[in-house]
């Protein structure tokens, strides 16, 4: 159940990979998880893109398959999360680190992608945006300015710096109660989250199936399957 909290405080909720494993994605570091069959080093820095774009490309191209399976759907966690929004009379602000748009389906309207998203291109080029629901290869041409070779998935990789980070700041500032839910803490500036709002002066939870990296930052720990224990703690 959530904290006793004044009707207009601030919710600050982080997301992992934890709250879609349970919708049929892979998480990152469990012994069944991406990291466990591929390397960072390979798919997921800048550097791998330049020394070997079409090996990222059908990784990427691969997850967004996998993502737009008919199966993988929102579970009961992303619905908690959006009933939360539309019931609490302050702000609720989720910031994930999943590139998947779980959040956006089940219909979380104040939420911030920190690391990208999936089903969104852009030209390295002319830094033109687009979606992208099918695969992506180093021949396709960018429709705006032309150009081969630019389009990459609009993912933050390691060594980039990750999306809307002041207004991330600001709301941690601002938190009454932060939430982490379904992440390892293991991925900074995401991981440093919990200590920016605790010295803010907000209330830490961490919901995850395990104890995270971090476990020991936070006020409360309450650990099991997102889709049972999100909907249970912001009833
Ligand atoms: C940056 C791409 C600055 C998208 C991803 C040394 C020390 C400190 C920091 C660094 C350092 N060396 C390098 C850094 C910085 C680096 C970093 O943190 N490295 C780590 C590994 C040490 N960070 C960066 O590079 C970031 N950028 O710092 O910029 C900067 C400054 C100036 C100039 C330029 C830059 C960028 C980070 C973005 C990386 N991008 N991936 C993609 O392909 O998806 S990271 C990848 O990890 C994913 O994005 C993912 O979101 C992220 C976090 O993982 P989790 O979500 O936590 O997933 P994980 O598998 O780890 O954990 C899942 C958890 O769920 C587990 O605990 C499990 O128990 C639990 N679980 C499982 N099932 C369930 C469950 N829980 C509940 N219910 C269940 N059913």
């Amino acid at each position: 159940m959530l904290p006793r909290l004044s009707g207009n405080a601030t919710i600050v909720i982080l997301t992992g990979a934890g709250i879609s494993r349970e919708s049929g994605l892979e998480t990152f570091r469990d012994p069944d998880g991406i990291w466990a069959r591929v390397r960072i080093e390979d798919v997921a820095t800048p550097e791998a893109f330049r020394r070997n774009p079409k090996l990222v490309h059908e990784f990427y191209n691969a997850r967004r398959r996998g993502l737009l399976d008919p199966a993988v759907q929102p579970n009961p966690a992303h619905h908690a999360l959006v009933a939360l929004e539309r019931r609490w009379p302050g702000r609720v602000l989720v910031v994930t680190q999943n590139i998947d748009d779980l959040h956006d389906r089940a219909g979380q309207t104040n939420l911030i992608h920190m690391h990208g998203e999936l089903l969104k291109i852009f030209c390295a080029h002319c830094r033109t945006e687009q979606e992208c629901r099918g695969d992506l290869s180093v021949e396709d041409i960018c429709p705006h300015c032309q150009r081969k070779g630019g389009l990459r998935p609009d993912v933050v990789w390691f060594g980039e710096m990750p999306y809307r980070m002041e207004e991330i700041g600001e709301a941690l500032r601002d938190a009454d109660l932060f939430l982490s839910i379904g992440t390892s803490g293991n991925v900074y500036p995401a991981a440093g989250f919990v200590a920016e709002a605790s010295a803010a002066g907000a209330h830490t939870v961490e919901l995850n199936l395990e104890p995270s990296s971090g476990a020991t930052l936070f006020d409360q720990a309450i650990h099991g399957p997102a889709s049972a224990l999100v909907p249970a703690f912001v009833a």
